[in-house]
C-alpha cells in the first residue's frame, strides 16, 4: 500500500519464523556493552524510547564508531542486510547501520527527520510485537498534512524518494496486541535498516 510516493507499507511482511529471529538477535543486541539504552539529548532529556545500533552509533545528531562509554559498536549481520534486500526489492541495497528501537506501554517518538544519513538510499522499517500509531507527515514541517497508519507487528515500511526525508513519528502503541509467539510478550521493536554514506 503506497501511502505517498515512495512510502509503501506492506502488512504481515514478516513470517513468525523471522520474527522469532528478530527477537532473539534483539535480546542478544541489547546486552552490554554497546547495549540498550535510552538515548540522551544534547537538550538534557531523554528519549522515552530504547534504542541499540548495529554498525554505526547514533547519538543526536551523528553517527560514530563507538558509544557513549568507548565500547565498539555492535555489527550488522549479513543476514540483516539481505533481509533489507529482500525488503526493497534490490540486491544492491547495502545497509550499514541497524537502529532497533524497543517501546514500553508508555514510550513514544516526536515528529522528526531522519537527516544524519549521508545518502539518500530508502529506510526500512520492520515491527514486530505491539501494534502503533505511526503518523507520517510531509517534508515541510511538523504541522499538517499527515497521514496516521496502524503499524502492526510483522508489518513492513519501505521509506524512499520523496517520502525519505518526510516527518515521522509514533504517537503511541497499544500494550498487548502484540502476538506473544514472537518470542515479546510486551513491547514494541521497530527496526530500520539504513545506509549511513559513512567510511
Ligand atoms: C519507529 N523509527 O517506528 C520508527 C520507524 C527512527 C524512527 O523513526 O528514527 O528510529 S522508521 C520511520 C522512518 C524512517 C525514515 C524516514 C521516514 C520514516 N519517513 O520519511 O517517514 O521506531
Ligand atoms: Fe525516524
Amino acid at each position: 500500500v503506497e501511502i505517498a510516493p515512495g512510502a509503501v507499507h506492506t502488512p504481515d511482511w514478516l513470517s513468525l519464523v523471522e520474527q522469532q529471529r528478530l527477537v532473539a538477535a534483539c535480546r542478544e543486541w541489547a546486552a552490554p556493552p554497546a547495549g540498550m539504552r535510552h538515548t540522551r539529548l544534547p537538550s538534557g532529556g531523554v528519549m522515552s524510547v530504547q534504542t541499540v545500533c548495529l554498525g554505526w552509533h547514533w547519538t543526536p545528531y551523528r553517527y560514530s564508531r563507538t558509544t557513549e562509554d568507548g565500547s565498539p559498536v555492535k555489527a550488522l549481520p549479513g543476514w540483516l542486510a539481505e533481509l533489507g534486500a529482500r525488503a526493497v526489492g534490490d540486491p544492491g541495497y547495502v545497509p550499514d547501520v541497524a537502529l532497533v528501537n524497543f517501546y514500553d506501554g508508555v514510550a513514544k517518538m516526536g515528529l522528526h527527520q531522519d537527516k544524519d544519513e549521508r545518502s539518500d538510499a530508502p529506510v526500512v522499517s520492520l515491527s514486530v510485537g505491539d501494534s502503533c500509531v505511526f503518523r507520517f507527515g510531509n517534508t515541510e514541517n511538523r504541522n499538517r498534512p499527515w497521514t496516521d497508519v496502524e503499524l502492526r507487528g510483522g508489518d513492513l515500511f519501505v521509506f524512499g524518494g520523496p517520502s525519505r526525508f518526510a516527518y515521522h513519528g509514533v504517537t503511541k502503541t497499544v500494550p498487548g496486541s502484540g502476538d506473544p509467539a514472537t518470542g515479546l510478550t510486551a513491547g514494541r521493536l521497530n527496526i530500520t535498516l539504513r545506509v549511513s554514506g559513512l567510511d
